[in-house]
């Protein structure tokens, strides 16, 4: 089933890019095409902005509360229409169909939801001085360009649009070309909500749309979430308008289990931290480091469940491992295990691509662990973005913090152990912007998300990215007379 032609958002409905020049999204299951999409060039991303600036004018004039009851009602529309939704993004991005409806459209009205309430709070301070006081004001930054990633395209779409309207801002977003679907379902609930035209616009396109956005004068704030190289060319491409930027970007996260840790918790989370999506989740623990004296027994309880997974049709609500993103994506995986297996890691699960006739023309690759790896491996340093685990041993706690630390990512870690201090301790040492103890890869919206080193700047969710979509503005109130010398 081909959709129609996907038009670009822009000023409160569809209209047609100006570029003449369209490209295909495919479904990664099938690699059938599901549809073609208009791509904006330079023209459109101008009038994109241009309508954005004209629908800031009026939201930034509404209040708080009024603005927090528009998204509410797109709140009650999201999760109205969370299958229809889920389906789509199924479709779109091949993940399973029981992880789209339990986590993809609900995070995302979680995020619409939590910003909602904080809309009508948002406010600056006064300090009061003898013959004079100061406020504070908390103001929106403008237009704001989101630039999303494949892997959540909705939920991405929620979480930087969400705290950006709430602010007062308005909002140009760049789903990934991957993935171009589900942001227009969400434009159009924004629209149905009631929220002013050209407050939420979607310009579909790859780099060089994104480019646009960056460079674009009358954008104030870019949020990207994508690899670490192209955080690197956006912050140096919107360092020549100085604009704000958030970035989520990559990882290469370590999950450290200890020898007293719950066993069967810990082997949930190593396949939560390494198979969910299939493996296409940026703060994934693909490290993971069991000690020594446990190791045996952790290898032995993980590939029994693992070899438990069902890998297959994503839209069979049975399903727990789905197609990866596209054909591209999956050799580059493929090439990761085989480097793996080259450099003398041990597959005790996995390592191919299933044998399963009925799923030859889609994008799978069966879950695969790698044990007796060492530090030093290419599939231990480097971001594989796929359903791939690789397991290290380690005795003592100085020598696997050093070994967690020791990459130039730092999103997420976590820490497996009975032991209290121990874990507050190690959680503390470890070089990372987002960490659990005793659990992995939960997301609560009050919890800020992003990461250190080069895994971003900035965080999303939480009380914390109000700062992220808002600027300080001083006003100083003279109660008395001005002082001059002449
Ligand atoms: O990223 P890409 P992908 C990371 C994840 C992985 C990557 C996968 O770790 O590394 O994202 O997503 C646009 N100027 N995260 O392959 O290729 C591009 O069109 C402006 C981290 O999509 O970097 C797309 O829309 N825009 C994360 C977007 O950038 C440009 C959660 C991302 O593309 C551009 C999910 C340019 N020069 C995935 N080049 C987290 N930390 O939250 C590309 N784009």
């Amino acid at each position: 089933m081909q959709m129609p032609h996907q038009k670009l958002f822009i000023g409160g409905g569809y209209q047609d890019a100006t570029s003449g020049e369209t490209f295909e999204t495919v479904n990664p299951a099938t690699g059938k095409v599901i549809a073609h999409v208009q791509h904006a060039g330079p023209e459109d991303v101008d009038r994109a902005v241009g309508s954005a600036r004209a629908g800031f004018e009026v939201w930034r004039a509404m209040s708080g509360a009024e603005r927090g009851r528009v998204l509410n009602r797109a709140v009650a529309l999201l999760r109205d229409r969370n299958e229809e939704l889920a389906r789509l993004e199924v479709l779109d991005t091949g993940k399973p169909l029981q992880e789209a409806i339990a986590v993809d459209v609900l995070s995302g009205a979680d995020a619409v939801e939590y910003y909602a309430g904080l809309a009508a709070t948002i406010h600056g301070e006064t300090f009061q001085l003898a013959n004079a006081w100061i406020y504070t004001r908390r103001e929106p930054l403008g237009v704001c360009a989101g630039i999303g990633a494949w892997n959540y395209p909705l939920q991405i779409a929620c979480w930087k649009s969400a705290p950006a309207l709430a602010c007062g801002n308005s909002m140009v977003f760049k789903p990934a070309e991957l993935t171009p679907l589900s942001a227009l379902k969400l434009a159009e609930i924004y629209s149905e909500a009631g929220l002013p035209d050209g407050v939420f616009n979607v310009v579909q396109g790859d780099h060089r749309t994104g480019e646009a956005l960056v460079a674009h004068r009358g954008v104030a704030k870019v949020s990207l979430t994508g690899e670490v190289g192209t955080g690197k060319l956006v912050m140096a491409n919107a360092a020549a308008t100085l604009k704000n930027v958030t970035l989520e970007l990559g990882g290469k996260s370590p999950l450290i289990i200890f020898d007293d840790a719950d066993l069967d918790n810990a082997v949930s989370a190593a396949l939560m931290a390494n198979f969910y999506t299939q493996g296409e989740v940026c703060s994934n623990g693909t490290r993971v480091f069991v000690h020594e004296e446990i190791h045996d027994e952790f290898i032995d309880r993980l590939v029994t469940r693992t070899s438990k997974m069902k890998i297959g049709d994503p839209m069979d609500p049975e399903t727990h491992v789905g197609a990866l993103i596209s054909a591209e994506h999956l050799e580059k995986v493929m090439s990761y295990i085989e480097a793996g297996k080259a450099a003398g890691a041990k597959v005790v699960i996995g390592g191919g691509r299933p044998s399963d006739p009925s799923l030859a023309n889609g994008f799978f690759v069966e879950p695969t662990v790698f044990d007796a790896c060492t530090d030093d491996m290419k599939i231990v340093r480097e971001e594989i973005f796929g359903p791939v685990m690789a397991v290290l041993t380690f005795r003592d706690e100085a020598d696997v913090v050093a070994r967690a630390n020791d990459t130039d990512y730092g999103l997420a870690a976590g820490v497996f152990t009975k032991d209290v201090q121990r874990a507050h301790r190690v959680v503390a040492r470890l070089e990372a912007g987002t960490t659990w103890i005793n659990n992995y890869n939960i997301t609560p919206i009050e919890m800020p998300f992003g990461g250190y080193k080069q895994s971003g700047i900035g965080r999303e969710n939480s009380l914390t990215t109000i700062n992220h979509y808002t600027q300080v503005k001083s006003v100083y109130v003279e109660m008395g007379d001005v002082e001059a010398p002449y």
